[in-house]
């Protein structure tokens, strides 16, 4: 590999390292290196705070009936805390449950602001009195693997109507936390932190966006992604982030960390499709945690199909 690996002191093990991460040359950081965080210029601040978690415990919430089952085992809470993606904190599938250990964004505020009439911040109470749910999804990481979690949370669509978006407002982008020190994976410059992401407005609205607080009845693992993630069950994995702090509703397809990354790999829309397959595995069969092979066939959608397809009715199939 022609590019200078540069280890920090927390080195990584190679073998460690995980299919989906790249090692991007210089040339390419530095031309995606101003773009990507002019919507955000003047807002990153750093100062989240990581005192020992006060959180109060999840508060009641009910089943939402039509999510109750999603037509296969639930996976179990000890491999979904213990197998993750979650850079911030490390490159290999086990480094975040470990590094992660006692991380938490309190006091916690979630700020909503550009094309909106109401820009807002929200506490985690605010959030989940919006309608506060059990919602059991299908879970799909583009590295062919695949879960089943009950999540707790709340649509997202409540979330964005507090904020009342401006007709100009054709999309969502969402900016995670910064914090180096404690996160020790922001350290690696071969990335842009913190992890950003978005959606195009109708996406955000639709009914399966989720905002998760909490999973298997409790407040997220800090490696799930504490105190809230966006959850999106028919696209790939990356397409929700952990540990978001702000949302910007803007009129151009915001940048996301993973098509920065590697553009030909990942893509903005990445819905999940048996059918296109990413340059370095196929995507016609996925293997689901717990299980030592690629046993299942990989559903359009997710099997979300239903309730998204509209969506993309008028987009080329190869396009996400
Ligand atoms: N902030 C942040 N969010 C993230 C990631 C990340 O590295 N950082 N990884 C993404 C990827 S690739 C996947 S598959 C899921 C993994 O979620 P899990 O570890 O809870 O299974 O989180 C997504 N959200
Ligand atoms: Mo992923």
């Amino acid at each position: 590999m022609a590019n200078i690996i540069h280890h920090p002191s927390w080195k990584i093990n190679e073998n460690e390292v995980t299919p989906e991460h790249t090692f991007r040359n210089r040339r390419d950081f530095l031309k995606t290196m101003g773009i990507g965080s002019l919507a955000f210029a003047g807002l990153s601040g750093g100062a989240w705070a990581q005192e020992s978690s006060g959180m109060s415990p999840l508060p009641a919430y009910t089943g939402n009936p039509d999510f109750a089952d999603a037509g296969r085992p639930n996976t179990v809470e000890e491999l979904t805390t213990t197998f993750n993606n979650f850079y911030e904190f490390g490159f290999s599938k086990s480094a975040p449950a470990h590094n992660a250990k006692g991380f938490s964004l309190d006091p916690y505020t979630l700020k909503i602001g550009g094309l909106v009439d109401k820009p807002t911040e929200l506490d985690l109470d605010q959030i989940e009195t919006l309608s506060l749910q059990e919602r059991v999804y299908r879970f799909r990481c583009v590295e062919a693997w695949g879960m089943t979690v009950p999540w707790i949370g709340v649509p997202l669509s409540k979330i964005i109507q507090l904020a009342k978006p401006k007709s100009s407002a054709k999309y969502v982008a969402f900016k995670t936390f910064y914090d180096p020190e404690r996160a020790v994976g922001q350290k690696d410059t071969r990335y842009r932190w913190p992890y950003y992401e978005g959606l195009r407005l109708d996406e955000a609205m639709n009914d399966l966006a989720f905002i998760a607080t909490g999973h298997y009845g409790k407040r997220l693992a800090p490696q799930s992604g504490t105190p809230l993630r966006l959850v999106l069950p028919w696209k790939y994995g990356y397409k929700g982030p952990k540990s978001i702090v702000e949302m910007m509703f803007t009129d151009k397809e915001p940048k996301t960390f993973w098509n920065d990354a590697n553009p030909s790999e990942y893509k903005f829309y990445s819905n999940v499709d048996p059918q296109v397959p990413h340059p370095r595995w196929s995507q016609a069969k996925e293997r689901w945690l717990g299980e030592g092979e690629k046993a299942h066939a990989t559903e359009w959608y997710n099997g979300y199909g239903e309730q998204v397809a509209e969506l993309y009715a008028d987009m080329p199939r190869n396009l996400y």
